[in-house]
Formats: C-alpha cells, sequence, structure tokens
C-alpha cells in the first residue's frame, strides 16, 4: 500500500505533495494516526467536494417536507439541487408535500447590480399565497453574500407579515471550504429558532420515544429504519431531517434519546440538545445486518425494559431470518473481491460492515469533507486547531433550559451506561479498517485514478463526479450517495436490496467491454510508411 500511496504523491509538485501526503494515510498497526481534514482543497485539483450552500439547503433543511425551501440565486444553484440528491418525502395525513418543487429568485443580472431583497421579498410573497406552507426557508447562493442583499432582515419582515416562520441561511456557497459549512449552518438556525419550541406532553411509562438524527431519506432509508422501530414499539418524534414536518423538528426536544446516524452533519445539535434540553444522544448505524441488530439492541439497553429487550431480540431474528437465505447466496457471489469508498462525511464508514458481510474487504476509504473525528474519533476535538476557515462559521453556544430540561436518566446510571454504549461517542472511521488499508481525504481524480490502477477493486462506492471515470477503467463503481436510484439500502430488507445490486453490477459483462477491441487486436492491416501493420 506504501508504494501506492508514493506513486500518487511522486508527481505533485513539492507544495502540494506536502499538503496531500498530510491527508493520506496508510494504516499499519491498531494505532489511529493523526489525519490532515476539512482544508482547503489545493486550487487546480479536481476535488468531488460541494459548497456551503449545497450542505445548508440540499442536505438539511432541503429535506424537510413542508416548507417551501426558495433558493436566492441564480437559477443554475436552484436548478442543480432539484431532485438530485433523493431525499424522498410524503405529507402526513392532511398535511402538504413541497419536496418536488424547485424554488429560485432566478436573480439576473440587473439584480446583482442594483439588488435582489426585494425580488425576494416577493418571492416569499408569491409562496404564501399560491402554497401557503407552515414555514419557509431561504438560502443564500454566493452573489448574494457578495453583493450584500440582507436576506435576515426580508425573512424577519415577512415573518412579520404573514405570520409564519421564515429562516432565512447565510450559506453562501464560498463560507468554509465544502458542504460541511452548510451543515454547521443550518444546525444552529434550527437550534435556535425551531427546536424546543411546541411542547407536547412527557413520554407515559413504558412509552419509549426516539429522534433520528443525521438520517435523510434517501432512497427510503428512513422509512425502513423507522418501520423496524415502530415494530419493536419505539415512537419517533423527528427524523432531521428526512421526511420530517417543520413542527415534527419544533417538537423534538420532548423525545427521550437522540440516535445519530451522519455525526458529521448534525453532531453540533446532538450536542447543543443535550446541554439545553438534557437528552442523551447515541452514535447508531442502520446499515448492515450486524450494525444494526447492534443498534437495536444498544437502544434497548439504554431504555434497560425488559419488555423491550425481548421485544427487540423477537424483531431481530424475524428480519434476519427473512433475509439470511438471500444474503447467503450473494455472499458466495462477492465473497474475496475488494472494495473502495469515498463518500460525503459518513457513508465510506457506515457501509464497511454490510460490505464484510456480503465477503468484501474494504481496502480505500475516504470523506469528502469528514472532520478529524470523523476519522480518528470523537475524542480528539480538543486537540483539533480551529484555522480561520472554521472560525468563519459561527459557533453557538446553548445553556440549560430551566424549564424544559429534563434528565431522561439518572446520571449515575447514565456513567455507567456511557463505558458499554456509544453514548456521546464516535470512534470515527479508521478505527473500523483493517490494517494495510489506506485512508485518504477529500480523494481527487488523479489519486482515484492511481489508486484503481494499482489495486483493481471490484466495486467502488462514488459520487456523480468520480463514478464515470472508474467506470471507463472498467470497475463497477456504484453511486453511494443517490444509490443511482436504487435503495434503500438502510436496515434489514435494505441490506438485501445493496447485496442484490452490487452481486449484479460487479458480474455484469459490460466492464470487459470498456476496453475497445482494436486495443487487444488490429481490427485492420496495411502498410504505414512501407512498413507492415
Ligand atoms: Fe451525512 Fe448524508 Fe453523508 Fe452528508 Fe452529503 Fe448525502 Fe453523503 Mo451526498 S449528510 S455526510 S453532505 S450521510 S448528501 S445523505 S450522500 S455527501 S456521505
Ligand atoms: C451535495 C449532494 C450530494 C452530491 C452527490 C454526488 C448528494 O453534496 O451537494 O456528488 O454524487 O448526495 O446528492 O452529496
Amino acid at each position: 500500500m506504501n508504494k501506492v500511496v508514493d506513486k500518487m504523491l511522486d508527481a505533485y509538485p513539492a507544495k502540494v505533495m506536502k499538503n496531500r501526503k498530510e491527508h493520506i494515510l496508510v494504516k499499519d498497526s491498531d494505532d489511529i494516526p493523526k489525519i490532515g481534514a476539512n482544508t482547503r482543497t489545493i486550487p487546480g485539483i479536481i476535488t468531488n467536494r460541494g459548497c456551503c450552500y449545497a450542505g445548508c439547503k440540499g442536505v438539511v433543511i432541503g429535506p424537510i417536507v413542508d416548507m417551501v425551501h426558495i433558493v436566492h440565486g441564480p437559477v443554475g444553484c436552484s436548478y442543480y439541487a432539484w431532485g438530485t440528491r433523493r431525499n424522498k418525502g410524503k405529507a402526513k395525513d392532511g398535511g402538504k408535500n413541497f419536496l418536488s418543487y424547485a424554488f429560485t429568485t432566478d436573480m439576473q443580472e440587473s439584480d446583482i447590480v442594483f439588488g435582489g431583497d426585494k425580488k425576494l421579498a416577493q418571492a416569499i410573497k408569491e409562496a404564501v399565497e399560491t402554497f401557503n406552507p407552515k414555514a419557509i426557508s431561504v438560502s443564500a447562493t454566493c452573489p448574494v453574500g457578495l453583493i450584500g442583499d440582507d436576506i435576515q432582515k426580508v425573512a424577519k419582515d415577512a415573518e412579520k407579515e404573514y405570520g409564519i416562520p421564515v429562516l432565512a441561511f447565510s450559506c453562501e456557497g464560498y463560507k468554509g471550504v465544502s458542504q460541511s459549512a452548510g451543515h454547521h449552518i443550518a444546525n444552529n438556525k434550527l437550534m435556535k429558532d425551531v427546536i424546543g419550541t411546541i411542547d407536547i406532553p412527557k413520554p407515559k411509562e413504558k412509552e419509549f420515544t426516539l429522534n433520528i438524527l443525521g438520517e435523510y431519506n434517501i432512497g427510503g432509508d428512513e422509512w425502513e429504519i423507522s418501520r423496524v422501530l415502530n415494530k419493536i414499539g419505539y415512537k419517533v418524534v423527528a427524523c432531521m431531517t428526512g421526511n420530517s414536518e417543520y413542527e415534527d423538528i419544533a417538537k423534538s426536544h420532548n423525545a427521550d434519546l437522540n440516535l445519530v446516524q451522519c455525526h458529521r452533519s448534525i453532531n453540533y445539535i446532538a450536542e447543543m440538545i443535550e446541554i439545553k434540553y438534557g437528552m442523551p444522544w447515541m452514535k447508531v448505524n442502520f446499515i448492515g445486518m450486524e450494525n444494526m441488530s447492534n443498534t437495536l439492541r444498544n437502544i434497548a439497553k439504554y431504555f434497560g425494559d425488559e419488555d423491550l429487550i425481548k421485544r427487540t431480540e423477537a424483531v431481530i431474528s424475524e428480519e434476519i431470518s427473512e433475509i439470511e437465505d438471500e444474503m447467503a447466496y450473494y455472499k458466495e457471489m462477492c465473497e474475496g473481491k475488494t472494495a473502495m469508498l469515498y463518500v460525503g462525511g459518513s457513508r465510506a464508514h457506515h457501509y464497511q460492515g454490510l460490505l464484510g458481510e456480503i465477503g468484501m474487504d474494504t481496502i480505500l476509504a475516504g470523506y469528502e469533507f469528514g472532520h478529524r473525528d470523523d476519522y480518528e474519533g470523537r475524542d480528539v476535538i480538543p486537540d483539533i486547531k480551529l484555522d480561520a476557515d472554521t472560525r468563519n462559521i459561527e459557533e453557538i453556544t446553548v445553556e440549560k433550559d430551566e424549564q424544559k430540561y429534563r434528565l431522561r436518566i439518572p446520571v449515575n446510571r447514565l456513567e455507567e451506561l456511557k463505558k458499554e454504549l456509544p453514548l456521546n461517542q464516535y470512534k470515527g472511521l479508521i478505527t473500523d479498517m483493517k490494517t494495510n488499508t489506506v485512508v485518504i481525504d477529500d480523494l481527487n481524480h488523479y489519486e482515484t485514478e492511481i489508486a484503481v490502477k494499482a489495486l483493481k477493486p471490484s466495486f467502488f462506492g462514488s459520487g456523480i463526479k468520480d463514478k464515470y471515470m472508474i467506470q471507463k477503467m472498467g470497475i463497477y463503481s456504484k453511486q453511494m450517495h443517490s444509490y443511482d436510484y436504487s435503495g434503500p439500502y438502510a436496515g434489514y430488507k435494505g441490506a438485501v436490496n445493496f447485496a442484490r445490486d452490487t452481486a449484479a453490477g460487479i458480474h455484469t459483462p459490460a466492464w470487459s467491454y470498456t476496453i475497445p477491441p482494436w486495443k487487444k487486436e488490429p481490427m485492420i492491416t496495411g502498410k504505414v510508411e512501407g512498413v507492415e501493420k
């Protein structure tokens, strides 16, 4: 593996090499090495990263189904984000769902010169009159910050005029170094203005209530997760933010436990809810049979109710018995093959267990925009040096809410449980990787090409920007963001979907056709400059 890494670095000029070296490592022991992460991509390098607006509007805010999400900016920013992320949603009884729309102010040159505030105010007015939504979001794209439109004031005025929440996100694309900055901006506003605004009665005895955080219902994952949780007897108050309604989020502080699936995009809210309302959070992983079962067992252990623990075991055996034969069949097809995973900020970790269940080892993994804690675990957080790019993003502090704070379980019991459950803890991607594997942060197209050519994996979990360059090298590549329009992949039934797609993908004969026939044997013969060819 070291040779492959050396080859990647060799081609770079000295300064670039020094920079990239910090982001690439070979795991050669059980120690967790330090990795460079959440820093600027070097200009000129073909990165797969997205922007701050993508992380705020596209990822965290966009999936809330009954809000109208207005993008203030040129039409391209809105059009690109129209349905591509596959965050599914359904209206609840009598509710509304605006997910299939793309709302934009469609800024023109004249708005850039004379300001776009009026156009935004008009867009909000039209949205209220036409759709009468529960709430509205406004997300700023790059030019808005450059020309200084005051979207916060426009939103405040609109809120007064129409009597509904209008949340303005100053999430201009250029803020921060990736989507990650947008997650943080979105988390801050949800925490300040939405969470905690609707109280519901305290859960009764034997009522076990949960929030699912960092789950966006891509390909229907949340539906599958909630199906299993409901079968055991849990009540999901809010999912943040997949398939959620505005009021679910407003009520979320009333639940008993926050489950954190994607740590990167939502750990800020999880931490702040604990401080303000006393609700602990637990790191979960709903991907793969074993991870799913461990997660369900951990949740039951947190509540410590005997009936709940029994029901959990019954549901686990029932669900596994339904899929184990099919999983074994796909395992036979995939056993011994290798995988590479390069996805946003959590899936490159979450999918390794599931790949292992069909006999595949992940030999290279990395995140586009994970922070050091997503790689090395949360224990490193105090050591992370904050640079100017990170300081640019507001860090809010919250305090205990004397009226709404509620201890979910006694302090002593929580401390005991922390010893055996991943409560307020995330160990990161590197811990779970085998030795002699490669971890690369902000992997670029050049490095991808070197790694794929040298290590010839059978599967590459990618995104839209790298998928086709990999497939042109004759390697099956699956978009792990959109699931290539398949899914769900979470939970037990999702695991079979993934196994089926992967087995079919790997075994398709198409990959052998990526070498054009004339490269294998000459198809015409003749003389070139008098020489027989
Ligand atoms: Fe979290 Fe996500 Fe991801 Fe992410 Fe994303 Fe996504 Fe992703 Mo694309 S919130 S970090 S910013 S799990 S959109 S649903 S697939 S890059 S690995
Ligand atoms: C985003 C969204 C994205 C992009 C996917 C991709 C998603 O970051 O803007 O690059 O293939 O999941 O849709 O991550």
